[in-house]
């Protein structure tokens, strides 16, 4: 018998770094399952080797989704200076050549000639690669609503605020509101993504996400993984701005993920604690604290007695009070430290009562997907807009004192803030508020919901490219 032929073939290009990829095949695995079997749509997935090994090995097969390797950028025996992003740059200088070498594979393999780009919204020269091949360009951007219209607004936040001098440092109006853009009125200017007012304005990164928000407007369509009803001022605001912005999230709520390893055994272990009664505490894939802010978590919890599980790499354990690991875990059984948690397993688990976290787009999600209430410990990009959202937004969790712009655990913050989100009334008014966003999010996934109806545009968007 004759394969039938293939009509549409989406390119999906990943950012192989932070929790970019995972989420964006998270969508397409649900795009694939929603094609009629009969229908003649793949997908190639553009991503590096190292990062499609690991969100790939995960989850069964699909026949319509196949993995292709791009180059990581980095040139033969090229040695590391050891700057924060020499990685991200050294892929994203040579990100445009590498997809397209990638895509003449996938082309000759499939017999069709790509008809769709579907990419991280931080690859903005994808503007002129769709508009070059002719096919429309639907761009996914993986954070949250409030850093997307940061990123598009940009150059008015520029041309608005009186710029430092000096291309570094918080400026001097670092407390000022940033009320002239819709839905950013509790936003400050040291809450923006470094690269915008503050950082080195210049260099490769800060200069793609500028590059971004003024391309954006051309894409066939944005989505991003949120529901509209948690924040309609931005929603409103970015439809107007956007040819379509479609909210489709939250993505493990429409279509759970296979559950994840529990080789630590966190989820035996719940079930013996009470209640919101635990504290989990992650910072997510990129960063960790510094070692005097990892002490003053632990002489907070050694000081308590709140039981926890703590998910910290490894190579940081060095930098734990001396029997810290052992006593906790063994003799007192007050909780774990672990190198890598069920995260979303966790978070739904009902003895969890507060999530410390560094507010990454997806923790918060599954923070709201969970119901649990949070301490925000913010570091790079959005997470400082996301952790003042959570706290003056939608009231669902606490940041730290604050010292000259930069906010950082002391053992007594980190105190008092536990005490305060696990024992106090506003405490119990955050979790009341975070369970009545969960509902939100339900119902917006849910049938009739506003992600559910998302989803089908976006389908059917992807399904029958118009004709351009
Ligand atoms: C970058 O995000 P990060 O990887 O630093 O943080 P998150 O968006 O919160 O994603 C972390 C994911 O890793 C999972 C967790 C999240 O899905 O469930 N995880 C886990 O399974 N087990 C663990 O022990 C620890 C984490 C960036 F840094 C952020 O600023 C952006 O918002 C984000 C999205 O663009 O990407
Ligand atoms: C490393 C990363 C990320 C990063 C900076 C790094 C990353 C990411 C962002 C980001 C920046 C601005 C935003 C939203 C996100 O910054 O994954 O508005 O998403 O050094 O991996």
């Amino acid at each position: 018998t004759q394969e039938p032929k293939i009509q549409h073939h989406v390119a999906v290009l990943a950012f192989p770094f932070g929790t970019h990829a995972a989420p964006l095949l998270s969508i397409v695995r649900r795009l694939a399952a929603a094609v009629p079997p009969n229908n003649t749509t793949v997908f190639s997935f553009f991503n590096t080797c190292h990062s499609n090994s690991s969100i790939f090995s995960s989850a069964a097969p699909n026949d319509n989704i196949k993995p292709y390797n791009v180059s990581d950028g980095v040139p033969e025996g090229y040695q590391f200076q050891g700057k924060p992003q020499e990685k991200i740059e050294l892929f994203v200088k040579a990100a445009p050549q590498s997809f397209r070498e990638a895509f003449d594979v996938a082309v000759r393999e499939t017999g069709k000639e790509v008809t769709c780009l579907l990419t991280d919204a931080f690859f903005w020269f994808a503007a002129d690669m769709a508009q070059e091949m002719r096919v429309p360009w639907l761009s996914f951007w993986t954070a949250g609503p409030t850093s997307l219209s940061a990123h598009l607004y940009t150059d008015l936040i520029r041309s608005t605020l009186t710029l430092p001098d000096a291309n570094y440092g918080p400026p001097s109006n670092a407390k000022q509101k940033l009320e002239f853009i819709p839905g950013l009125s509790k936003v400050e200017v040291q809450d923006l993504p470094e690269g915008i007012v503050f950082g080195n304005l210049d260099s490769i990164f800060p200069s793609m996400l500028h590059q971004m928000g003024q391309v954006l407007p051309r894409a066939t369509l944005v989505f991003i993984n949120s529901f509209e009803e948690l924040d309609t001022t931005i929603t409103q605001d970015l439809k107007s701005k956007l040819k379509k912005f479609l909210n489709v999230g939250p993505l493990n709520l429409a279509s759970p993920p296979p559950p994840s390893a529990d080789v630590n055994g966190c989820i035996p272990w719940l079930e013996k604690q009470k209640a919101s009664s635990v504290a989990y505490i992650s910072f997510g894939s990129v960063m960790v604290p510094p070692p005097e802010e990892l002490v003053a978590i632990a002489e907070a919890l050694q000081g308590s007695g709140v039981p926890f599980i703590w998910s910290l790499r490894e190579n940081s354990w060095t930098h734990l009070p001396k029997g810290f690991v052992e006593e906790r875990a063994k003799k007192l059984q007050q909780g774990m430290v672990v190198s890598w948690a069920p995260q979303t397993e966790i978070l739904s688990h009902g003895a969890v009562g507060v999530f410390v976290t560094h507010c990454g787009w997806n923790s918060l999600l599954e923070s709201i997907e969970g119901g649990v209430p949070m301490i925000c410990r913010p570091s790079f990009g959005d997470q400082r807009l996301n952790a003042r959202m959570v706290q003056d937004g939608w009231e669902i969790g606490v940041g730290l004192e604050e010292g000259g712009g930069e906010v950082t655990f002391t053992r007594d913050a980190v105190l008092k803030s536990l005490d305060l989100v696990l024992n106090q009334e506003r405490g119990k008014r955050m979790r009341e508020r975070i369970k009545a966003l969960n509902q939100l999010a339900k119902q917006a996934v849910g049938p009739k919901g506003s992600s559910a109806d998302n989803f089908k545009t976006l389908f059917d968007d992807i399904t029958s490219p118009p004709v351009q």
